[in-house]
């Protein structure tokens, strides 16, 4: 079986460690956000990529949930002794290494696919890791403050303000002007089914179906997703001031209703939301709730054949 899913950083990485164990015979292709990505010292830092190449690969923090376990942050100590102001970002030792092997394939003229690839041969990630695209695209946040509005990089608005500054937009700059990295189009087209896990809907999913033809090319496939939000709030990170920002409820039924159903033009067949929401419902959509928080690698494998299940049902197998 052929499996598509699009994914941002750690609830999505931590999903598709569930989905591998759920369905170990089915040929995963990962199709990762990139517009979380910044350049920082010169080394181009794709926070996505990593966070589902490590977690996959078993290099990952579990208590962070991003960047490399065992790890320390004496650079990022020494960069903090010097006041130099993105330190706030932590670039932890080991991490370090991979911005870069990143930065000196990509001078050497390598698109970011053909990194990703050659990183996940030392990761094997069981999986196949594709950017949503080789082209640059940043997610920007424009945010009020005291002073009045101004544009910030994701990251900054993210890490630096844990997304505290109410945000008025999020742009991913560049995603119009953006073309699929090679293979997503054809792993699309190729798939029996699209999963959506449950990543961040508007900086992550949304940022990758804002590259053109993604999205319609999952409009040719059965799709699957999995609500990020349980009982009204983001499972892990501030999801909520993202949906906020884009005039989306913070509910399992206001996700799926903002990606819509794709018999009339959106993207789901199915859409998991958790026990607390039973009886959500989304209109067009397939709506079944079970039990959607990650709790360990069992509860994590059980949400990846609850959403199998689905996908199967709903194809009538
Ligand atoms: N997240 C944080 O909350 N604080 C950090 O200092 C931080 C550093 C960092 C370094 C490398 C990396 O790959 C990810 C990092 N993240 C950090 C996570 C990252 O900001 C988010 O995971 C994604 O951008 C959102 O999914």
């Amino acid at each position: 079986m052929r499996i598509v899913c699009l994914a941002g950083g750690i609830g999505g990485a931590r999903f598709l460690r569930g989905l591998r164990a759920a369905a170990p015979d089915a040929e995963l292709t990962v199709v990762v956000n990139t517009g979380d990505d910044i350049t920082m010292y010169g080394l181009r830092i794709c926070p996505d990529l990593d966070t589902v190449m490590y977690t996959l690969g078993g290099g990952i923090d579990e208590v962070r949930g991003w960047g490399r376990q065992d790890e320390t942050f004496h650079a990022r100590e020494e960069l903090q002794a010097y006041d130099v102001p993105t330190a706030w970002f932590g670039l932890g030792d080991r991490d370090l290494a991979t911005h870069l092997v990143r930065r000196q394939m990509m001078d050497a003229g390598y698109p970011l696919s053909q990194v990703t690839e050659a990183l996940c041969a030392r990761w094997q990630p069981g999986a196949r890791l594709l950017p949503m695209t080789d082209d640059r695209v940043e997610t920007h946040v424009r945010v009020r403050t005291a002073t009045g509005e101004r544009v910030v990089h994701f990251q900054e608005w993210w890490v630096r303000h844990r997304a505290a500054l109410p945000a008025t937009a999020i742009v991913a700059v560049g995603a119009q002007d953006a073309t699929p990295a090679p293979g997503v189009l054809e792993a699309v087209a190729a798939a029996d089914l699209v999963l959506l896990p449950p990543s961040n809907p508007v900086v992550s999913i949304g940022t990758v179906l804002q590259v053109p033809g993604i999205a319609d090319a999952l409009a040719a496939k059965p799709v699957v997703g999995l609500s990020p939000i349980v009982g009204g709030a983001p499972v892990r990170g501030m999801a909520d001031a993202c949906l906020t920002a884009i005039g989306v409820e913070t509910s399992a039924e206001a996700v799926g209703r903002h990606y819509g159903a794709r018999s009339d033009g959106g993207l789901l067949d199915g859409w998991l939301v958790d026990t607390a929401d039973a009886g959500v419902a989304v209109p067009g959509v397939e709506v079944r709730a079970v039990p959607l928080l990650m709790r360990d690698a069992e509860t994590t494998t059980q949400m990846a054949r609850d959403a199998l299940r689905l996908a199967a049902d709903l194809s009538g197998g």
